[in-house]
């Protein structure tokens, strides 16, 4: 994995930044990108001494700032061999007859479009080279509707349908492609949602919850197979959880 260079989105905090430690101790080369730059320096700060690292400050809803970041790029680390597109988040859990608007918009944009627009940035470039390798993290929520779920699993849906079109489109080229689709993990995923609410330190209560350093080592798992072998879709559940709605909670 060595002269490897991955770029993470959402490098920020919970799986993305977890992942940036677990490639970083193999020595994969990194660019990091978040929209928190004070986060994105300090994490490059403590990664440096063991790989080199290169930040992009972008929100990947802006298509233009997207395309212009990558673009950016210097010499060292043009070539993207990995691309984890992990940033992403849930605003609300509401039931869609009194679901806000903006929090729809805000999914889509965050977790279809903004995925699509750096695909868009970087997949040229794999073609081009005929290697690469794409993991889209999508989540339980793409497979399984819950209830208030509706507009958040479906962009989780449409992450694993974008998903399966990438590996048939890029085939012929020798690109992989696959899903990692966790569960329940112990991120700032739930503050997010809830905007801060207290509600959200209920969500990994009285069980235990995925923690991002357990996604990023599967992460890491799928990168590092031999090159015939593509992990092209997982699904992770912590043991208490049996599907969405489905947890083992002892209190
Ligand atoms: P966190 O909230 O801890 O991390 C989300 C990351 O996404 C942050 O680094 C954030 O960076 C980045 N991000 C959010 N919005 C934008 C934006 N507009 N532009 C650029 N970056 C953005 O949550 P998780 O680590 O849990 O979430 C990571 C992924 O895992 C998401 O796709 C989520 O849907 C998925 N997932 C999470 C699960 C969970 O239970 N936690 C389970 C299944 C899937 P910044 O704010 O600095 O921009
Ligand atoms: C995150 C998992 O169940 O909170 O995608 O939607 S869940």
């Amino acid at each position: 994995m060595k002269n490897k260079t991955a770029l993470i989105t959402g490098t920020t905090s919970g799986i993305g930044e977890a992942t940036a430690y677990e490639f970083a101790k193999h020595g994969i080369n990194l660019v990091l990108c978040g929209r928190r730059l004070k986060r994105l320096n300090t994490i490059k700060k403590a990664l440096e001494r063991l790989t080199n690292v290169h930040i992009l400050n972008f929100d990947v809803r802006n298509k233009d700032e997207t395309l212009k970041a990558i673009e950016s790029l210097p010499k060292d680390f043009k070539n993207i061999d990995i691309l984890i597109n992990n940033a992403g988040n849930a605003h609300g859990l509401d039931p869609i007859h009194s679901g806000n608007t903006d929090d729809w918009d805000a999914m889509m944009d965050i977790n279809v479009k903004g995925l699509l627009y750096v695909s868009k940035a970087i997949i040229p470039q794999m073609t081009e080279r005929q290697s690469g390798h794409i993991i889209n993290i999508g989540s339980s929520a793409g497979k399984e509707v819950y209830p208030k779920g509706n507009v958040y699993c479906a962009s989780k849906h449409a992450v694993l349908a974008i998903t399966e079109g990438m590996r048939i489109d890029l085939n012929p080229f020798g690109v992989k492609v696959g899903s990692i689709n966790p569960g329940l993990v112990e991120t700032e995923f739930s503050q997010v949602r809830f905007k801060g609410d207290a509600i959200a330190d209920n969500v990994y209560k009285g069980f235990k919850a995925l923690q991002a350093k357990d996604i990023a080592e599967i992460i890491y798992f799928a990168i590092s197979r031999p090159p015939h072998v593509n992990i092209a879709d997982l699904l992770v559940f912590p043991t208490a959880q049996a599907s969405s709605t489905i947890v083992k909670k002892e209190f």
